[in-house]
């Protein structure tokens, strides 16, 4: 070969060389820095967010900036939200708080929940027998007020002169609804902590609980009703399992205009999606961020484990403020086992009862206050955007004795 040809060749092979290094360069910088392997990589605990001080955001090539994603080459997408730009929809406007509290009232007392009817119509009755009482009882267990509950309830009604003898029904019906608001309002303390006065800012809540008791929904419902109050919200979608359940929470977001927070692979770990929308959070001072994380069996150790995980990566960046633990009220008394076991895993600060519109076992509502010491704070009353409301005992106790 003569030695002309072979400079052309090694010149050639140097240019190609140098324009792959520019190229690599230019693209490097036009994503911000990042790398371009993801979080979805992978959940480990030794190299997870917990190793480093920033959640492992940083290693892992989250963005640190808004910019528009590029496909593969982050690992939390850019936050999203519905726009008001021209051409895209106008946010909604979400029903007031108070608004609301009257219509679920009403749609309470009409949906399938008996057992305040059926108790009346025993104890209405002159001269209660043996078995009367016992169908009271038998009458409160059904409706999932706990044993212990119902146990006590029949000898306060059995105690009170009003329910003995001939009393007018009226009267009857006072004593009930007194005992069951008894009952019922054990914890006087129901706000949520974002809307207490004082409220630390950004207030962090999580959202926990099965697979498929209402989590997401509720995310979104939540959203809608702390946009209702002028709050500024932000969605983090820590369900990394199935994209399509960041879809959900982005749909629900979209609608009222609140950003999403969400890995941009399948399988990423969920506690870097809380560290990265934490941190965004803090940075753009919202008032309230809503994490959503995937259902989990409580007996899946390393899934729970997961969850103390999500809260001690978030806390690095804010404090949390509120732990919700979603619960089916159709579960009855299963919704205990899994209670306890989430209140040990990641310590909760309220309930959310959903389904209740569904249910004839309210009663839920008496044995988880009373045998996790938190109170139910709200109840999902439809599959309607704004069938969420604030949990009020005294007009749950008119609703199921309506
Ligand atoms: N009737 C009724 N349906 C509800 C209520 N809340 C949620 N749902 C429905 O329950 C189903 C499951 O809701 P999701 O929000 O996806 O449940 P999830 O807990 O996020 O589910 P996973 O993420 O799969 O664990 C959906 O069809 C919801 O519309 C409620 O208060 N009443
Ligand atoms: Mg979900």
């Amino acid at each position: 070969m003569n030695t002309n040809l072979i400079v052309a060749i090694v010149a050639l092979v140097l240019v190609i060389a140098v324009a792959i290094v520019v190229w690599g360069v230019v693209h490097f910088k036009r994503n911000g820095g990042t790398s371009s392997d993801g979080i979805a990589a992978h959940a480990r605990e030794d190299d997870g967010p917990e190793a480093s001080d920033d959640g492992g955001a940083a290693g892992r090539g989250v963005p640190v900036t808004d910019a528009p994603a590029q496909s593969g080459t982050t690992s939390v997408a850019p936050v999203s939200a519905g726009s008001v730009a021209s051409g895209e929809p106008v946010p909604e406007r979400p029903e007031s708080s108070a608004s609301r509290v009257t219509r679920l009232k009403a749609k309470l007392s009409k949906s399938s929940n008996p057992f305040g009817k059926a108790l009346f119509n025993i104890l209405a009755k002159d001269n209660l027998s043996e078995s009367d009482w016992e169908d009271v009882e038998d009458t409160l267990l059904l409706a999932d007020v706990g044993s212990e509950a119902s146990e006590e309830l029949v000898e306060g009604l059995r105690r009170d002169s009003r329910v003995n003898g001939d009393a007018d029904p009226a009267a009857v019906r006072e004593a009930l609804r007194s005992k069951l608001v008894d009952l019922v309002n054990v914890e006087p303390d129901r706000a949520l902590n974002a809307d207490k006065p004082g409220a630390t800012r950004p207030s962090v809540i999580i959202m926990v609980g099965v697979n498929g008791t209402g989590k997401t929904t509720t995310a979104g419902k939540l959203a809608r009703l702390f946009v209702s109050e002028g709050k500024s919200v932000m969605l983090a979608a820590a369900d990394t399992f199935r994209a399509a359940a960041a879809d959900q929470l982005e749909t629900w977001g979209s609608k009222v205009n609140v950003p999403v927070v969400r890995a941009e692979k399948e399988g990423a770990d969920p506690a870097s999606v809380a560290f990265e929308a934490s941190r965004r959070a803090k940075e753009e001072n919202v008032d309230v961020l809503i994490v959503d994380t995937a259902g989990r069996l409580q007996n899946k150790a390393n899934l729970m484990d997961e969850l103390g995980k999500i809260r001690r990566v978030t806390e690095k960046n804010l404090p949390v403020d509120e732990v919700l633990l979603v619960l089916d009220a159709t579960t009855g008394q299963n919704g205990m086992v899994q209670a306890k076991v989430f209140a040990e895993a990641i310590g909760l600060t309220g309930v959310v009862l959903s389904k209740l519109d569904g249910s004839a076992k309210g009663g839920i509502v008496v044995s988880v206050q009373r045998e996790l010491g938190v109170p139910v704070k709200l109840v999902g009353l439809g599959e309607g955007p704004d069938d969420l409301a604030p949990f009020d005992p005294e007009g749950f106790v008119e609703g199921v004795l309506a």
